[in-house]
């Protein structure tokens, strides 16, 4: 098995169990105990130097960063499927929604909700309501993002999302919610949690 993954499952690496799922290939899942500092240590500061999770080992390359795992995931072992071939003119749609998730929802949810002082026009995530309605703007076109087609866009802004509303960090306005419960149907998505759940289980953490 190649696929190593760096994981906690109370950290973004629980969305990465999601995204392998979705891609179906097999993986390993390194426990990392963050309670205790163990993602500081110089093994994963080599492979990350921001001493963050998740971290994705595949044979010779090291992804971080949860959005480029879940697209490097999908061109990989998903192409055609998960990511719209590169000449696909849907690969435009799939690049934007996917790095709208890390670039606006969660520094614009977190923003919002830890009350920062910014100017709107200077941050990249921009005013909170025109953030909202470009998430319901993106959700207008059908099912996904990529209107009939699931995605891995889906799992790298519907993971996000998720998260936000969850920690109510993101108004639950319908179109979000039932975005939301549609992903959540998902048997993969299902798989990873049942994963999440049996590993915190495994280490005593709570939640
Ligand atoms: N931009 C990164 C964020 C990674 C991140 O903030 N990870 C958190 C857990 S969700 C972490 O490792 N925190 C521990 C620390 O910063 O010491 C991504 O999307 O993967």
């Amino acid at each position: 098995m190649s696929i190593v993954l760096y994981h906690h499952p109370f950290t973004r690496a629980a969305n990465v169990v999601w995204m392998l799922e979705e891609v179906g290939v097999p993986y390993e899942l390194r426990h990392v105990d963050v309670m205790k500092g163990a993602h500081k240590a110089a093994e994963l500061i080599r492979l990350n130097p921001m001493g963050k999770l998740p971290i994705l080992v595949d044979g010779g390359a090291v992804v971080t960063e949860s959005a480029a795992i879940g697209l490097y995931l999908a061109d990989r072992y998903s192409s055609g499927k998960l990511a719209p071939a590169p000449d696909a003119p849907a690969r435009a749609t799939y690049f934007r929604w996917s790095l709208f998730s890390p670039s606006v929802i969660e520094p614009g949810s977190m923003a919002k909700a830890a009350g920062w002082a910014f100017k709107p026009t200077q941050a990249g995530w921009g005013e909170y309501e025109a953030m909202l309605r470009t998430i319901e703007s993106a959700l207008a076109g059908g099912d996904y993002l990529l209107g009939d087609t699931f995605s891995m866009a889906d799992v790298i802004f519907g993971g996000t999302l998720r998260y936000m509303l969850g920690f109510k960090m993101l108004e639950a306005r319908p179109t979000f919610t039932a975005y939301s419960d549609r992903l959540g149907a998902r048997p993969a998505l299902q798989r990873a949690e049942a994963k999440n759940q049996a590993i915190a289980k495994e280490h005593g953490l709570g939640g």
